[in-house]
């Protein structure tokens, strides 16, 4: 066996057109493995019979792993090749067949973080996308749904606990102090659905019974020491399981629901089915380690796995192209359980906020793909935000459109019609259309055509009559392979408040805008009307609207939609920073009354106001400009802070006066006290006041838990005082052994609003607790720098050249989060000539390096683009 991976030097594009059902099922497979942590040995038993009507050679995908021996119906068969890293058997006119073949893997040098790998002297899979091929030969397509035996073996000592899918049907021991069990899992699955662990851990166990009755037995797997901060992810997961049943009456389908948490993992965590293995960033939690934001990362993230059981398992995906089918729906069905959780507009507020962030810039970039890619080289690039979060705003239009009742009934007909099955996106929409009852044909090109939809608004007044009409025009920007796009339908939820007592509507309205340009009668309205446009944000655009003086001032203060409420506020920031940023003359005053009206409204869940009162993000005053100048933006920002910090400074600091909730306490008033509270040390301490440094060490030191603890960090890692030295001193020394509050360490340091934050992130990439085989650890720190605007985009080039070492260096370990760290610098036109040339020579210089991966040249070179 060899470790080298099998990537061609040139990338082969693979083509959405190109589908073709498989020639060949595999109905059952037993796995046999032998686990060492360098040495796995895996014997595969593969039934599989022949779907294509005419005599086919079977293909087996492999990456990386070589036969040791093939045998057919018990024979060792030798019509065999190898192709690439596939290997094809020949089985003549066969129909069916039982397919055995051996590997043998090395866990311990596989950095790469797909298929079997070891973590911490535990052994544990990922196999979505194509990491099964990475354990043995097999079709390895979402489209090939197999009944699965694993029989696994191991030293007792290394591995007390031996999991997989399903159920344990058998355990014993073996010889020389080893033991064995058996797992059975009755549902058919793909083989990206597919898990194994094997290590010393430790259990919080739980049950919950289902709507009909059922016991579960669930259980969250650890480190020793760690059992004590799986409660929350545990409520989480009985959360979610009642959820489901109450909201989509899907109820669980197995005996038992187990939980891995393990700390090298690419992503979040994957829905294995009854086996979930997560990051531990996405488990761990207490209020000594996590933040409120960590909590409701977990719950968020728990709850998200645990649906794909019904939106990703129970009906899959039938190629990779349809990965939105899975990911869009799921993640609409956990923002919309978060949103039940806590509160619906805080939790739009945060969803929108994170499409605009990481989803805009990619449909605004080279890499810009619609929610059903035509084409890709690596599957793993395109878990992306557009795939997740785009994708769920496709799903919640389509919930908008025809209400709750009628959603309901048609995902109840989409599970009804595709369980068991791998189903297209395709699938999706008809069942919403024949089970809600209307007709998606021009919605259809959500999932075709990349590109977020520009929207401009004007009002027009029929002068002889007051008769005011809303004009509406829609452009959908050209994509990369995309020149042309047809107009798109898109629902927009409107009111228009009448402030003089004329005849105007105010109910709110649905306009299906269907068209390039639609006129809107609003009726009579003696002054200009008040128009609240895309409330709740119903359509993933952007809206161009000249507004009248005064109007977004009073949206923002008595709009009756919360969503709105923000938007009209953020607005109001956005304009002045974006007159600031060219070089006008702007004024503050505006901002600071509605922020202080904000403050002081009657009403006020602190949560939002914390939400409304932060100022736009330095990357999305950026998207407002043709030419992004990141220095201009990081300056005016921070003098727009510093003057809201001190118009307001008696408002801030009654807020810090007033004692913090406990950190123990967790309801959603505790944890938006605490977010106003460290929106307020932010303010204060942008002003540069005398004593803000010593509030911020003080919340700092006196900090009973780590969303004080850290967010006073962060306000006190922006400056350069004495007590920022202190705190970052103390932070280090009494978390330096939890590796998920290290990560904190370096990342509010990458964060840092400060001149010199480039050459301290190059300084702590040399630091000993910093390394490269954490994923989280790569991304708290190089993944806050990109993340850090004018940091990222310091003018002598030096983020660029760090960012691109850092890919080069990390490639050859691990592609897939090298890959990610690459679509930054892909934003080239929008900076400037001089910043384009010294990205677009870091992305060359990427490329030309020899044997660089298949994620990284594909990313790398779409970006030049
Ligand atoms: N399906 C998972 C995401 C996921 C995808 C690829 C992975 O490989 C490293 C891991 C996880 C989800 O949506 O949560
Ligand atoms: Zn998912």
């Amino acid at each position: 066996m060899t470790d080298a991976s099998s990537t061609p030097a040139i990338p082969v594009t693979i083509h959405r057109g190109d589908y073709r059902p498989p020639e060949w099922q595999v109905p059952d497979i037993a796995l046999d493995f032998a686990l060492g942590i360098d040495e796995t040995r895996v014997s595969a038993r593969l039934s599989v019979v022949r779907h294509a009507d005419a005599p086919a050679p079977l293909l087996l995908r492999g990456d990386g792993i070589t036969p040791a021996e093939v045998r057919v119906d018990g024979s060792v068969w030798n019509d065999w090749r190898m192709e690439g890293g596939d290997l094809i058997v020949d089985l003549g006119e066969r129909t069916a067949a039982m397919v055995e073949v051996d590997t043998v893997i090395n866990p311990a040098t596989n950095t790469q973080l797909m298929g079997l790998y070891a973590s911490n002297a535990m052994l544990c899979t990922q196999c979505e996308a194509e990491g099964f091929r990475r354990i043995t030969f097999h079709p390895d397509r979402p489209d090939v749904l197999s009944r699965y035996r694993v029989r696994m073996e191991g030293d007792k000592a290394a591995f007390p606990i031996l999991l997989s899918n399903g159920n344990c049907v058998e355990q014993g021991a073996g010889e020389g102090g080893r033991h064995w069990a058996l797992w059975e899992d009755p549902w058919p699955k793909p083989s990206y659905l597919f898990a194994l662990v094997a290590g010393d851990l430790v259990v919080n166990r739980d049950s919950f019974t289902t709507m009909s009755g059922r016991k579960v037995e669930l259980g969250i797997w650890v480190r020793a020491g760690d059992e004590d901060r799986t409660g929350h992810a545990m409520q989480a997961l009985k959360d979610s399981m009642a959820w489901d049943e109450r909201v989509y009456g899907r109820e669980y389908d197995l005996d038992l629901f187990n939980i891995v948490a393990v700390s090298d993992f690419n992503m979040g965590a994957m829905e294995n089915k009854g086996l979930n293995v997560f990051n531990t960033r996405y488990i761990l939690a207490d209020p000594d380690t996590a933040t409120d934001m960590d909590y409701d990362g977990v719950e968020g993230v728990v709850a998200h796995e645990y649906f794909h059981n019904w939106s990703g398992n129970r009906v899959t995906c039938r190629d990779w192209f349809q990965l939105s089918l899975k990911e869009g729906f799921t993640v609409y069905r956990d923002q919309s359980f978060s949103a039940d959780m806590g509160s619906p507009p805080v939790k739009r507020i945060e969803d929108v906020r994170l499409l605009r962030a990481a989803q805009f810039p990619e449909d605004a970039g080279p890499l810009a793909h619609p929610i059903r890619p035509d084409s890709f080289q690596e599957i793993s690039n395109f878990y992306t935000a557009t795939i997740y979060n785009k994708g769920a705003e496709i799903i919640r239009m389509m919930a908008t459109m025809v209400g709750p009742e009628r959603f309901r009934k048609g995902t109840d007909l989409y599970f009804d019609r595709h369980d068991g099955e791998a189903a297209t996106c395709e699938d999706f929409v008809k069942a919403i259309e024949d089970g809600a009852g209307i007709d998606l044909t021009q919605f259809r090109l959500w999932y075709s055509q990349a590109g977020t939809p520009r929207i401009t608004a004007r009002i027009a007044t029929d002068e002889r009559n007051g008769e005011r009409t809303l004009h509406l025009t829609q452009v959908v920007p050209a994509t990369p392979g995309q020149p042309e796009k047809a107009p798109m339908l898109i629902p927009l939820r409107i009111k228009a408040y009448d402030l003089d007592g004329g005849h105007g509507v105010e109910e709110e309205q649905l306009v299906l805008l269907d068209r390039t340009e639609m006129a809107v009668p609003l009726g009579h309205y003696r002054s200009p009307p008040m128009l609240s446009l895309n409330r709740g944000f119903s359509a993933p655009v952007i809206v161009d609207f000249a507004r009248e003086e005064g109007e977004l001032e009073w949206l923002a203060a008595n709009d009756d939609d919360p969503f709105a409420r923000y938007e009209a506020l953020q607005q109001l920031m956005l304009d002045t920073l974006v007159t600031a940023v060219s070089g006008k003359a702007s004024d503050a005053g505006a901002v600071v009354d509605a922020i202080r009206q904000t403050l002081t409204g009657s009403a006020a869940d602190p949560a939002f106001v914390a939400e409304a009162v932060l100022l736009p993000s330095e990357a999305f005053i950026g998207d407002q400009m043709v030419i992004v100048d990141p220095d201009a933006i990081r300056r005016e920002r921070l003098a727009l802070q510093a003057a809201i910090g001190t118009a307001l400074e008696s408002e801030w600091r009654a807020i810090l006066g007033q004692l913090a909730p406990a950190a123990t306490l967790l309801t959603p008033l505790a944890k938006g006290r605490r977010r106003l509270r460290g929106v307020a040390l932010a303010y204060l301490a942008a002003t540069g006041m005398g004593d803000a440094s010593e509030l911020a060490f003080g919340i700092f030191s006196g900090a009973d838990g780590m969303t004080e603890r850290q967010a006073a960090l962060a306000t006190l890692a922006h400056g350069d005082s004495k007590e920022r030295a202190q705190a970052l001193d103390i932070f280090y020394r009494r978390y330096r052994d939890n590796p998920l509050v290290l990560d904190k360490w370096f990342q509010v340091q990458a964060w840092s609003l400060r001149s010199d934050t480039v050459a301290a992130v190059a300084a702590l990439a040399e630091h000993p607790d910093f390394t490269l085989t954490n994923p989280n650890r790569v991304r708290a720190l190089y993944g806050a720098l990109s993340a850090n605007q004018a940091a990222f985009h310091q003018a002598d080039g030096a983020g660029y050249r760090l960012i691109a070492d850092l890919v080069l260096a990390l490639d050859p370990k691990n592609p897939q989060t090298a890959a990610r760290m690459i679509p930054p610098l892909g934003r080239w036109k929008r900076f400037g000539d001089a910043r384009a040339a010294m990205m677009k020579a870091e992305l060359e210089r990427i490329l030309a390096q020899p044997g660089l991966s298949r994620d990284v040249t594909e990313q790398a070179s779409k970006s030049l683009l």
